[in-house]
């Protein structure tokens, strides 16, 4: 009997304690609430190499990361989206994606062409988008203060590779060709016109969306015998367009912008692209003096190497958790444009990728571009390729309204 009275005064005294408890108390023992960061980037299809490397870097980060924010009573959970390389995918997932309002942040896209109507969306509820790997200038052009990047535009890109086959390839003319898309016809386009005031002669510039069957490009391209053929595209479609093209007898140099930049490139088209140069924005791990642990880690963890943009994806991950820290110093779940707010303000030194900062519009104060050469067909070896070239270069300032 005694026991009961005993049993009954202590539940009623843990009803009380629970009914007194200071409201931040029982916020933590519930859980202050759950933040979500989502990638979109292709995961399915012929893009899905980089695509999976974007999703795998930036999930590693968060792993990695997340600790603080936990520590503070908060969720914290990594959602993935495949946007398939498809504007209209990309859009139906940004709907999706805005309707959560876990979600604080996207590391995403992979294409230029799916990332700017996608952000288009994300604007709508000042969701920040932290680019791994879009290099078109509109990306960042728009001045939307949610759109940032910490890769490289195609303005500079574009240049990088008309310098390079006009004084080191020493071409006199080129051949162009391009996937038709914002990316791969915008990056073509700035090689073009830097090509033309540097004096090379352009025998062709022509874009197309066949991914299998590239003889009717081929075989008038032969008949101009260009010293260098350009793809703007991605690996995809210009891979199999580098093989048929060396198949056929064309004697050109290849030469490509960061859409080449994937292990696919060599395990499509094998030994016909080796020796060829491309450029890129992505950080190669022999570049950079933390991308060997990186690389190490990711490879220990999710058992292959990263692939290019894996590393900025990473980056991006680590920007958005600690700007969605800054942002919850309340112990409350951050608004999406505080954390758009206080991304835009971060600096991240010693990254991955070296020391990010966003300018006014969004773009990486000093960005990353590379030339380099594949040195081997075996796809296991993309990590091998040669730099050739290595530059750091501000961002253009903004045009003036
Ligand atoms: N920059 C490489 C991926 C292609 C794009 O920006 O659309």
């Amino acid at each position: 009997m005694i026991h009961h009275r005993v049993r009954l005064v202590l539940a009623l005294l843990a009803v009380l304690a629970v009914a007194l408890a200071p409201a931040s108390e029982l916020q933590a023992q519930a859980g202050k609430g759950t933040i979500k960061i989502a990638t979109q980037s292709p995961l399915s299809g012929g893009q899905a190499a980089l695509g999976e490397g974007i999703k795998l870097g930036a999930q590693l980060a968060i792993e990695r990361m997340k600790g603080t924010l936990e520590k503070q009573g908060f969720k914290v959970d990594f959602v993935p989206f495949d946007d398939q390389a498809k504007p209209d995918v990309g859009v139906a997932n940004s709907k999706n994606i805005i309707a959560d309002k876990d979600i604080l942040a996207i590391i995403g896209h992979l294409n230029s062409g799916v990332a700017i109507p996608s952000s288009e969306v994300y604007k709508e509820v000042s969701l920040v988008m932290i680019s791994p790997a879009n290099t078109n200038p509109v990306v960042t052009d728009r001045g939307y203060p949610n759109v940032n990047r910490v890769c490289g535009r195609d303005d500079i890109q574009g240049v990088v590779g008309s310098e390079f086959a006009h004084a080191t390839m020493k071409a006199k003319s080129v051949y162009i060709i391009h996937d038709k898309t914002p990316y791969g016809q915008g990056v073509a386009e700035f090689f073009k016109a830097d090509a033309e005031k540097k004096g090379l002669k352009v025998l062709g510039f022509e874009g197309t969306e066949e991914k299998s069957n590239f003889d009717p490009i081929i075989t008038p391209m032969k008949a101009k015998n260009p010293d260098v053929i350009y793809f703007g595209g991605i690996y995809d479609q210009g891979a199999p367009f580098f093989k048929q093209a060396r198949e056929k007898g064309v004697k050109g140099k290849f030469l490509g912008p960061d859409g080449m930049d994937s292990s696919d490139l060599t395990k499509i088209a094998g030994k016909a692209v080796v020796g060829m140069h491309y450029t890129s924005a992505a950080g190669p791990a022999s570049a950079l003096p933390k991308a060997k642990a990186f690389s190490e880690e990711f490879k220990k963890k999710f058992g292959k190497n990263p692939e290019p943009y894996a590393a900025e994806a990473y980056d991006a991950a680590t920007i958005a958790i600690k700007a969605i820290e800054a942002a919850a110093k309340g112990g409350k779940v951050p608004s999406r444009e505080d954390v758009a707010t206080a991304v835009r303000k971060a600096k991240l030194p010693n990254g991955i990728t070296g020391d990010i900062e966003f300018d006014a519009k969004g773009d990486r104060k000093k960005a990353l571009y590379f030339v380099l050469q594949v040195a081997n067909e075996d796809p296991g070896k993309w990590g091998d390729n040669k730099i050739v070239k290595q530059l750091t270069i501000a961002a253009p300032a903004a045009a003036k309204k």
